[in-house]
């Protein structure tokens, strides 16, 4: 096991991090900006360097000054959180260059998942079943463009390679439209991402995002920790997830999730990811892999009793995977809602100074979260400052924890979305489950205020 790694992220995935390394009796090394100085998790540090000033592009994303920080503190890995350099290839290569592990895949495994087109061919390869469309990159050839289209069907949907978590896309409904709108997304994708490749597929109208959790080792063990329901988004940020997914098929599931497991054997896939797909009538649909641990990991922790940090830092130390996918055992239900500073309803940001916090307890309520009374939200960053976990025998049980656990959290000082979350608690159509990923947006419209 490593006797020190570096923490290169900020917020409650920094302190998720360093409990993981407290367990595992890993000295944790953080890296902070001017505007974090103050964390808890920085103060709890055994090391701690300052990286830059606030901006991220001169600290979290400053990747010599994030180097020099491990080679100062005689660091051996580094974790990238999620988020940041969590999914940069560039970094990942020039963190093992400098002769220190990354804990996540190799820079190649992360090329290939952030190019949408390789991710989705490797996977076309692998088993993985995939959203019909282009094989590959959209030809220049209008006359093709439009007889592929026509074979996948309208409305299509294009994509860029170099996009990914809804950066990037746009529907076609019509062949009037379509020649026009592949040369948008291309103007914008090479603007956007140095790279104008798309891609085509049949867009699906009601889907629901579901994504499988994977871990694997270096020696080519993998296993899926069962499935997230992630519908519940608005603009591509999900608000709320649970596990697992209420109404499909568990046979589907295993049989998808196997399909993962072989994927990550395939491509000698090393880490924690996550297979996102996209389910409708019945089917399950690859749409991308993202290559780093995720906000929504902790509703896995809860059903299977696995700590996926743990096990990240475990297998880039070289360790084997330490349980087979026959240990691996779903228990109850787990929800997450993300607690955001913002406004419940109009959704502008609320850094400020947090004057009251209040933690919820109680059986099956987990908090993970870096915030206290007088932390002050700084401006700079994301506004997500903790996650509200609960996990029950049953999901009425989890949603009725969820519920208490919301009226019991106090944040004052600044505004959050408790509100919201308390509403969506008790909205008749979310508590029957299984609702699609347009269900939020369609939901705020009808609850404007
Ligand atoms: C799609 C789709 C419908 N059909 N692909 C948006 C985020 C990116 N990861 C993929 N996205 C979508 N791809 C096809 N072929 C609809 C979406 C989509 C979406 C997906 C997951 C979660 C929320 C979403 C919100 C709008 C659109």
């Amino acid at each position: 096991m490593f006797k020190k790694i570096l923490i290169a992220n900020r917020g409650e995935i920094a302190l998720r991090i360093q409990r993981a390394c407290r367990e595992l009796g890993v000295r944790a090394v953080m890296v902070y900006s001017e505007a974090d100085r103050d964390a808890k998790y920085v103060r709890l540090a055994e090391e701690a360097v300052c990286i830059g000033p606030a901006a991220s592009n001169l600290s979290y994303l400053n990747m010599p000054a994030i180097i020099s920080a491990a080679e100062v503190t005689d660091a051996e890995a580094i974790h990238p959180g999620y988020g940041f350099l969590s999914e940069n290839a560039d970094f990942a290569e020039r963190v093992e260059k400098s002769g220190f592990q990354f804990i996540g895949p190799t820079p190649e495994s992360i090329r290939i998942m952030g190019d949408k087109v390789s991710a989705k061919q490797a996977m076309i390869r692998a088993g993985v079943p995939c959203v019909p469309g282009s094989e590959g990159e959209l030809p220049d050839d209008p006359v093709q463009i439009r007889r592929i289209a026509k074979s996948v069907g309208y409305p299509v949907i294009i994509k860029a390679a170099g996009g990914g978590g809804g950066r990037g896309m746009r529907v076609v409904h019509t062949e009037a439209a379509l020649i026009n709108a592949v040369a948008m997304t291309k103007a914008e994708a090479g603007a956007a991402f140095g790279n104008p490749a798309v891609y085509m597929e049949k867009f699906l109208q009601n889907p629901r995002h579901i994504e499988i959790q994977v871990l694997a080792d270096a020696f080519k063990n993998a296993v899926y920790l069962g499935e997230r329901d992630c519908s519940m988004q608005r603009r591509h940020q999900k608000i709320l997830e649970e596990a697992p997914a209420p109404g499909i098929n568990r046979k589907l599931i295993e049989r998808i999730g196997e399909r993962c497991v072989a994927a990550c054997k395939k491509i000698g896939y090393r880490g924690a990811g996550t297979f996102e797909f996209l389910y409708e009538a019945g089917e399950f649909y690859f749409i991308e892999m993202n290559t780093r641990v995720q906000v929504e990991h902790p509703v896995t922790e809860m059903i299977t009793g696995v700590d996926i940090v743990k096990t990240q830092i475990m297998v880039a130390a070289g360790q084997k995977l330490p349980f087979t996918q026959r240990q691996i055992t779903i228990t109850g239900h787990a929800i997450e809602c993300r607690i955001n500073a913002e406004d419940p309803f109009k959704f502008t940001p609320s850094p400020g100074r947090i004057t009251t916090w209040h933690a919820p307890g109680g059986p099956g309520v987990r908090v993970d979260s870096h915030i206290y009374s007088n932390y002050f939200v700084p401006p700079y960053y994301d506004s997500m400052i903790g996650k509200l976990i609960v996990h029950g025998d049953t999901r009425e049980q989890a949603l009725a924890r969820m519920r208490t656990a919301l009226l019991e959290t106090a944040v004052e000082g600044i505004s959050t979305n408790i509100p919201l979350h308390r509403e969506l608690m008790v909205d008749a159509k979310f508590m029957a489950g299984g609702t699609n990923i347009h269900y939020l947006e369609h939901w705020l419209e009808q609850h404007k205020r």
